[in-house]
């Protein structure tokens, strides 16, 4: 850290590190539970995705299995578990741990335990139904169909106990700026709070959905849900989520890889740039889901699509600016030339790497991301294969591959105990890597000859088996990405549940948090730079963001309430 009023001199030990015995201490212990309930939602979510592979080579798993129904028994399992259950629990330990490490201050335990007990027992409700095939209603539940009452009250405990963690986080940063008057926020703790704000604006459909309309439905108390409402107060949250999923790996990207490798920071304010606009306009996109719905008008889709192009210039700050502290780290280790320099970079350290490879496989995925926010080219891919395929290279890499990394350093500093083998462990990132960019191209691929995403490929009519006939080739590289992935999989959860379950050596190192500082600390004159006095209005951001999306949203989510076409219920499973 910088001893500027960017940051300001942190005086826990293992912020600056080296040197330190390893301390225990219980902030640690409810981060780990909530990093490793994770962990263990995605290993049993990650060993179904191999069938899911094998359905679209031709390979039909599941009427063999004893345990599972069907397909898409088994794909509501995959889904629930990987995209939302893994990464809420991940995300609340880590937005929370960091800025707390960062400035220094110890959260409510009580809080924290509250709400990681009540994201567990959510989970544990939510599974039920899911087990005994009573909640195959795919990850994101469209009415009509219907699941057990326990799913959605599950779900709503998930998420009710992330806001819990984000206010906590967000509460924690206000004590600090009110104990520091006049002092600039320290980076990671900027971003998270902005995460966290963002995500309070984001996460308001979801809840209205579930508790006002799902949850009613399914216990009974009311007849009917509109489709089309419940779809668009599902897109509300859908879309921002993902920027759920991938802020904290673009916290890591910014903040911590830098150090990680051994550099700088380039351009702090630039990164507070970035999150300041997702904390602005990643919520009033959600329409880009539903272009081919009935019953919104044109101009809105339209107004959502100019907005997604706008929202994917942070991100495309991010990719400049990251790289830019790439090419800054490699070339204070020695390196030369307009490309060579990246040989320079830490490649033998998983840590690194995995980040690295979550990175350009993103590259990779934001590009798809922009051809499906164009109206007339989601048209050609909406519900085929490539949307499956878009999503595995963003929150499956960007976010996956780069918690995977993280899990590198934070599991053995919140133990003290040593990365079982990181040798295997960068074995592992480069298999998820290569499992994943085949899944990609065969799943973006098949979705250009109109394979359809979800379909269960053993019941295929006739029709759709021509088409399947086509598709041979991408099929086959599916197939094959599922059992690359299966390795990559075995490979870092062997080496987690190595590390876990290892013995803390005596008089153990504390690994520290790897915080970066920056090229250069403040602005012109030792001044802090002007945007950043700006965006430091955090308050003020949120309630724009909140304007916004009153206006982008308001006027057809009045117009759905006040003409609801209510249906009952069906179980088509
Ligand atoms: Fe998406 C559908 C548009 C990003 C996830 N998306 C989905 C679904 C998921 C998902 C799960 O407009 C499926 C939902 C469902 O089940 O139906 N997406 C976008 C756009 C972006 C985008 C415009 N998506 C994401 C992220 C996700 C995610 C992030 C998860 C984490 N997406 C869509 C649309 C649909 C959609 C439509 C609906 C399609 C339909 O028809 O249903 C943008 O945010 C992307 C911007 C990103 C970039 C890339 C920047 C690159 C970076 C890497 C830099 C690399 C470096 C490496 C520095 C512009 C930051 C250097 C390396 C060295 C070694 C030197
Ligand atoms: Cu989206």
């Amino acid at each position: 850290m910088t001893s500027t009023p960017l940051g300001g001199p942190d005086t826990t030990p293992d912020v600056r590190g080296r040197g330190h015995g390893y301390a225990a201490h219980p902030h640690k212990k409810v981060t780990l539970y909530f990093l490793a309930t994770g962990l263990l939602a995605l290993l049993i979510g990650v060993l179904i995705g191999p069938l899911q592979a094998l359905n679209y080579a031709g390979v039909d798993v599941y009427s063999h299995l004893p345990f599972l129904k069907s397909y898409y028994q088994g794909l509501s399992l995959h889904g629930v578990l990987n995209a939302l259950v893994f990464t809420t629990f991940f995300i609340s330990g880590l937005l929370l741990y960091l800025p707390c490490r960062e400035l220094g201050v110890r959260p409510n335990l009580i809080v924290a335990w509250g709400a990681y007990w009540t994201m567990t027992v959510g989970t544990a409700l939510a599974a039920v139904p899911l087990l005994t095939n009573d909640a195959t209603v795919l990850y994101t539940f469209y009415p009509p169909l219907m699941g057990h009452p326990l799913f959605y009250i599950g779900a709503a405990m998930l998420v009710a106990a992330s806001l819990v963690v984000g206010i906590q986080t967000v509460t924690i940063w206000w004590g600090w700026k009110r104990r520091n008057p006049g002092r600039v926020t320290p980076i990671v703790t900027y971003m998270s709070v902005a995460t966290w704000m963002m995500w309070f604006v984001a996460s308001l459909g979801l809840v209205v959905e579930v508790l006002v309309f799902l949850i009613p439905w399914s216990l009974g108390i009311t007849k009917g849900v509109d489709p089309l409402l419940a779809r668009t107060l599902f897109w509300y949250t859908g879309h921002p989520i993902v920027y759920f999923w991938l802020l904290p790996a673009y916290v890591s990207w910014y903040a911590l890889v830098p150090r990680q490798m051994g550099g700088r920071i380039v351009s702090e304010p630039l990164a507070r740039l970035a999150f300041a606009l997702f904390l602005l306009i990643s919520t009033p996109v959600g329409f880009h889901h539903q272009y081919t719905d009935p019953g919104i008008p044109a101009l809105w889709k339209v107004v959502h699509m100019l907005l997604t192009f706008l929202v994917a210039v942070p991100s495309l700050l991010t990719a400049f600016s990251v790289a830019a502290s790439m090419e800054y780290a490699a070339r204070l280790r020695g390196g030369r030339g307009w490309i060579r320099w990246m040989g320079r970079l830490p490649w033998k350290d998983a840590i690194f790497t995995g980040q690295a490879l979550a990175m350009i496989s993103f590259i990779f995925g934001g590009a798809g991301g922009i051809a499906n926010a164009s109206m007339a080219i989601d048209a050609v891919v909406h519900n085929t294969a490539w949307i499956p395929g878009h999503f595995h290279i963003t929150v499956g890499t960007a976010t996956t591959l780069t918690f995977f990394a993280v899990s590198f350093w934070l599991l053995p500093h919140l133990t003290g105990k040593k990365l079982a083998s990181p040798r295997v462990a960068l074995w592992s990132v480069w298999f998820w890597f290569a499992g994943m960019m085949v899944f990609a191209l065969g799943m973006h691929w098949e979705g250009l000859l109109g394979i359809p995403r979800r379909a269960q490929i053993s019941a295929a009519g006739p029709e759709l088996q021509a088409v399947y006939h086509k598709a041979a080739v991408p099929m086959a590289l599916t197939g094959i990405s599922g059992m690359i992935l299966l390795v990559g999989a075995v490979l870092y959860f062997g080496v987690i549940f190595a590390t876990l379950l290892g013995r803390r050596e005596a008089g153990a190192q504390e690994v520290p948090v790897p915080f970066s500082e920056q090229v250069a600390a403040a602005g012109k004159d030792g001044r802090v730079h002007a945007m950043t006095r700006v965006l430091e209005n955090l308050w003020a951001l949120f309630f724009v963001a909140l304007a916004l999306v009153a206006v982008m949203y308001g006027p057809e989510l009045v117009a759905m309430l006040l003409n609801q076409h209510p249906v009952p219920g069906a179980r088509l499973w």
